[in-house]
């Protein structure tokens, strides 16, 4: 272990000074493992102490899987030493393809061991942790190459995982002291700093694959109800629970006459249907109001994707007034943020007081859309602002989301189909899966998968079962 300490010191993998760490604490020691990749043998060395390690029973692990980015060299050389195959956990869950949050082959039931350079407080091990587990994988060890001994073996232990580290941050200093490469005065400071920290708390979630939003991707829709305000948005998450449905079909069908057939058909299917109404060649006034009882009868609510896009004033015209007379009939609206705040501001004067709900498009299923980064978080920022009338968001991964969870918010996501993939203009695809158990969004919007059907009944209760069975396995 003291060459290897060596080793690490040489290269300045060890650094001495004030640093600021992940968990916000000033540290007067850094440990930057990323250079290993630099070093091959000094890696190889690192693999070997792992494989040697007394108390780690490597071959009862049927897989491994490093903390991304700097343990992902060492997961590799161990994976190619031992013959233990690896998954990686992704970082960020793509936009487009699978989707998937961990990569490699596994069955439910396999064990996982994680592999880590470096622990403070345990976050990351978690982090890792937390989507193995969600994919029915056994995580109850980790190993570690150095333990700073500030609360990760407690904070790990307390969530059912053991950490086997390497050598402890004060062995480090210990050697670094006895070899004469540090001086005595550094190492009590590290070691007062080491006793002063004993214990860093593993930072609060945020919503994210990441360790983030367990809790409210946990939650169930009727619970979620209690916490919403705007009556159509709690009066969705109780539909969906009680119908046991979180399907919306996006009804774009040729004509209001087979839209109010399809509505029939897909009734007992679904907790929402989207429509576009400006498409509809025979539109006539009464069409809200037959809408409107198919929706009653079926229990289901009407969503109109007029995605408004103006200025408050203009808006509150287009809402109420023109041919379509949306507010009359139509329980949930959305629109742009392009506009600022204003826009919800005009929506909600007329909308409110009907009991009617506004979702904001924070991103979009179409390829090279432009609602992303600082535009989707302002629109969480306006969301915020009006829990009365805004009641979610068009997204479409919301779990990458780096900003705080809020379960009364519901996602509702496009671009959904039983296999992934695009249309001829733009349309991404993802399947029901995941959507919601990957990419963390409560409402499968399904179109074309459904409407082009063969038998649109038929399909809407695959769909359903598919969005559903994520449901239960994202709760589980
Ligand atoms: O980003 C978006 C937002 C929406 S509301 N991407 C979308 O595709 N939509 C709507 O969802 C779109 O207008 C259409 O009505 C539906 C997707 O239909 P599909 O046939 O591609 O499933």
């Amino acid at each position: 272990m003291e060459e290897l300490v060596l080793q690490l010191h040489e290269i300045e993998a060890v650094k001495f000074g004030t640093f600021k760490l992940k968990s916000g604490i000033s540290s007067p020691i850094y440990i930057d493992l990323r250079l290993l990749v630099s070093y091959p043998p000094l890696l190889r060395h690192i693999t070997t102490v792992l494989l040697s390690l007394p108390s780690l029973s490597l071959p009862s692990h049927h897989l491994l899987c490093g903390v991304p980015y700097t343990a992902l060299p060492i997961a590799t050389s161990l994976s190619l030493s031992s013959d233990i195959p690896m998954l990686m956990r992704r970082k960020e869950i793509k936009d487009y393809g699978t989707a998937k949050s961990i990569e490699g082959a596994f069955r439910p039931g396999q064990n996982c061991l994680i592999v880590e350079d470096l622990v403070t407080s345990g976050a990351s091990v978690l982090e890792t942790a937390a989507p193995l587990r969600a994919a029915g994988l056994c995580v109850t060890d980790a190993v570690v190459l150095i333990d700073r001994e500030q609360g990760g073996r407690e904070n790990l232990e307390e969530k059912g995982v053991r950490l086997h580290s390497v050598m402890r941050l004060s062995e480090v200093v210990e050697v670094l002291v006895k070899k004469g490469k540090i001086s005595e005065e550094m190492a009590e400071k590290v070691c007062r700093f080491l006793d002063e920290n004993r214990k860093v708390s593993v930072p609060a979630p945020v919503v994210g694959a990441a360790g983030g939003g367990v809790r409210v991707l946990g939650m169930r829709y009727g619970e979620r109800a209690g916490l919403v305000k705007n009556p159509a948005g709690k009066k969705l998450f109780e539909v969906m629970e009680a119908k046991e449905s979180n399907l919306c079909v996006a009804a774009d069908v040729s004509t209001a006459k087979e839209l109010l057939s399809l509505a029939e058909k897909v009734g007992p299917e679904i907790c929402l249907l989207k429509t576009h109404v400006d498409i509809f060649p025979d539109f006539t006034p009464d069409f809200g109001s037959q809408l409107r009882e198919i929706a009653d009868r079926h229990n289901f609510l009407v969503f109109e994707d007029r995605k408004f896009a103006d200025i408050g004033n203009t808006v509150t015209m287009q809402y109420e007034g023109g041919i379509f007379h949306i507010l009359d009939w139509a329980d949930i609206i959305n629109a742009h943020i392009i506009s600022g705040p204003g826009i919800v501001d005009g929506l909600k004067l007329k909308g409110l007081a009907r009991g009617r709900g506004l979702l904001l498009l924070a991103e979009m299923s179409s390829a090279g859309n432009l609602a992303k980064g600082d535009y989707t978080s302002a629109a969480v920022k306006i969301a915020a602002d009006h829990p009365d009338f805004v009641i979610g968001f068009i997204s479409v991964n919301p779990a990458s989301w780096q900003v705080q969870a809020n379960p009364s918010f519901i996602h509702a996501t496009p671009g959904v189909q039983m296999v992934t993939g695009g249309d001829a203009l733009g349309q991404q695809y993802n399947t029901p899966y995941s959507v919601v158990h990957d990419r963390g969004s409560d409402i499968i919007i399904v179109g074309r998968g459904i409407i082009k059907a063969a038998d649109p009944a038929e399909a809407a209760k695959e769909y359903r079962r598919q969005g559903w069975e994520a449901y239960k396995a994202r709760c589980a």
